[in-house]
């Protein structure tokens, strides 16, 4: 079967290390996974990949997460109503052929419908992919469609080490800030530790949840040393 995912942007991995220093220890990767290789339709370019799939339901900000490390909204993000429709990547070159690719998906929660191809979807690229940031809202307590979604994309334990679950809308807990800080209160850290220890009794994940807010770039740094640690460890990458 082939998937297709969409080119967005390529540039170079210093577009990203601007903003989170992190991404450098991925500068000159060089991957032999074969898994790992893509080939471009059009042009028939075989590339590889080091993908980072970003999944959860609609709404919870994935596609504002991937425009935060780029550092600008370059894909379309909604307040109302569901937004991504198909896998976009935003491509960062590491070495000649290689690629850091963040692939934004679309949401699932819609409609039984629309998940059912979804899940689907999700599926179809795991094996692509090197890390799964499976994004999580702090201010939502409603996790049965997560709960469902992560046994029935992740059945095994090989496939629940690829995950890292991001708790965005961190800004969005309480008590709000009005202040528009980008530091949470004290109060604010209580109930997000809080949240982070329903959601590790809940899921049991085998990476650590990161807390962080995509709006005012809280945390970031710490999602991007994440992602980092878990391709590290990926099999058939070589870091420089
Ligand atoms: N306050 C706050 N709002 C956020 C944050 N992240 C995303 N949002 C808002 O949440 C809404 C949905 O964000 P999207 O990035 O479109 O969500 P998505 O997960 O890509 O949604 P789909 O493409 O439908 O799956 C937008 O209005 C964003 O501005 C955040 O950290 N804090
Ligand atoms: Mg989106």
């Amino acid at each position: 079967m082939s998937i297709i995912k969409y080119y967005y942007h390529r540039g170079k991995i210093d577009d990203l290390i601007v903003k989170h220093h992190q991404f450098s220890r991925l500068k000159n990767a060089f991957i032999t996974n074969p898994h790992f290789k893509w080939r471009d339709e059009s042009t028939g370019y075989l590339s590889h990949h080091l993908q980072v799939a970003f999944f959860g339901k609609s709404g919870y900000g994935k596609s504002s997460t991937v425009n935060s490390f780029f550092g600008d909204s370059i894909l379309k993000t909604s307040d109302i109503e569901a937004c991504t429709r198909r896998c976009e990547t935003l491509d960062f070159e590491l070495s000649k052929d290689c690629y850091l690719s963040l692939a934004d998906f679309p949401g699932i929660g819609e409609s039984e419908y629309r998940d059912k191809e979804y899940l689907q979807m999700y599926a179809s690229f795991l094996s692509y992919s090197t890390a799964v940031v499976y994004v999580l809202r702090a201010d939502q307590r409603d996790l049965t469609v997560d709960l469902s979604a992560y046994s029935t994309i992740f059945p095994n334990t090989e496939d629940k080490k690829k995950v890292i679950f991001a708790l965005n809308c961190c800004d969005k807990i309480e008590p709000v800030n009005r202040n528009c800080s980008v530091e949470p209160s004290d109060e604010q850290i209580r109930n997000i530790e809080i949240k982070v220890k329903s959601i590790v009794d809940l899921f049991n994940p085998v990476n650590p949840i990161v807390p962080y807010s995509a709006a005012t770039g809280w945390n970031m740094n710490n999602l991007a040393n994440e992602i980092v640690q878990k391709i590290s460890t990926s099999q058939g990458v070589v870091l420089k």
